[in-house]
């Protein structure tokens, strides 16, 4: 029996409805997509911007440090040393702040041989006894394995062909502070920020301000700067018997920067044999480290670089972005 034409016309007005129903979710899908896609987009873009915003800050801060016009002195009133806060065009704000190896006990200097009486192995323990480590000679010997190039040693390939993740030590300097985590010894809560304690304590000394990392390939120890090094570092350097000629050198840099060794030799004899060949009045490398923020959302550089002494022309050494 042949269908009604109203029964047939009410099947195509159906089919009809469910193409438009149809037709109108694939319209809403599209557009939910396409706003989805645009906030990816949108979300992309910031944080382009800020990434470049930060690489910007950083340059900034590199200019200024080119344009030092000592390079055979530097200290802490400098202008490169100053922080620095800009606010940018849609609302970024940056910072940056330059640093000099200088001040910092470098722990690469491990790995090779120095001109200074002591060596870089006493220096490194007495910085962990003054930063309140007083039991440091196992890690400081493994460091000791894990960055020189030879292969004897207590602490090298054998050592750590144990466990479930066996692996061989580099016998180079380090790159990254990581890789200090993974030397016998070292653990993540000897570099836990410390809590304030009294500054004439002897043992006060943070660790996380006082050593870095320095990417450099080295001949012989990166020297400390004497007009920027915190007291622990250069009490590391000369040992605990110099602590009053090294309050005085803190206290004679506060009054003018040295502008030369020659004025702490002469003053100070004692600590010219323990600080020759380690120390200087001016840095060569430094690290920037720069930050972009907006409505929440951050990026970060942080940069070495090393300076020429003569022409202050700067090099990058290491650059290393990330969001935080
Ligand atoms: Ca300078
Ligand atoms: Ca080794």
């Amino acid at each position: 029996m042949a269908r009604r034409p109203a029964a047939r016309s009410g099947m195509a007005l159906i089919l009809a409805l469910a193409a438009v129903v149809l037709a109108g979710g694939l319209a809403l899908y599209l557009q939910a997509r396409a706003a989805t896609l645009f906030r990816a987009e949108q979300t992309e873009l910031r944080w382009e911007q800020l990434r470049l915003s930060a690489a910007e800050a950083a340059r900034e801060a590199l200019w200024v440090l080119a344009a030092d016009d000592d390079l055979t002195v530097d200290h802490l009133a400098e202008d490169w040393a100053l922080p620095r806060e800009t606010n940018r065009t849609d609302g970024i704000v940056t910072h940056a702040m330059v640093e000099d190896a200088g001040r910092f006990l470098n722990w690469n200097n491990v790995g090779v041989s120095g001109r200074s009486g002591r060596s870089a192995r006493d220096m490194l323990l007495d910085l962990l006894m003054f930063c309140n480590h007083f039991d440091a000679a196992v890690p400081v010997e493994a460091l000791e394995d894990f960055v020189d190039a030879n292969e004897t040693g207590s602490y090298e390939a054998p050592f750590y062909q144990t466990g479930d993740a066996p692996f061989r030590p580099p016998n180079r300097i380090m790159w990254a502070p990581a890789e200090l985590l993974r030397v016998h010894g070292f653990k993540p809560d000897l570099f836990q920020p410390r809590p304030p304690v009294r500054r004439d304590d002897l043992f006060s000394g943070d660790l996380t301000t006082a050593t870095a990392v320095v990417p450099l390939p080295l001949e012989e120890p990166l020297p400390v700067n004497v007009n920027t090094a915190s007291r622990e570092v250069l009490m590391a350097l000369t040992g605990l018997e110099q602590d009053a000629a090294v309050r005085a050198v803190l206290a004679l840099r506060q009054v003018r920067p040295f502008g030369s060794l020659v004025e702490i030799f002469t003053a100070y004899p004692e600590l010219a044999a323990m600080l020759e060949g380690t120390v200087g009045t001016a840095s060569t490398v430094f690290r920037v480290r720069a930050r972009a923020a907006r409505e929440g959302l951050a990026c970060s550089v942080m940069a070495w670089v090393e300076r020429d002494p003569d022409s202050g022309d700067i090099r990058i050494l290491q650059w290393v972005e990330g969001d935080s």
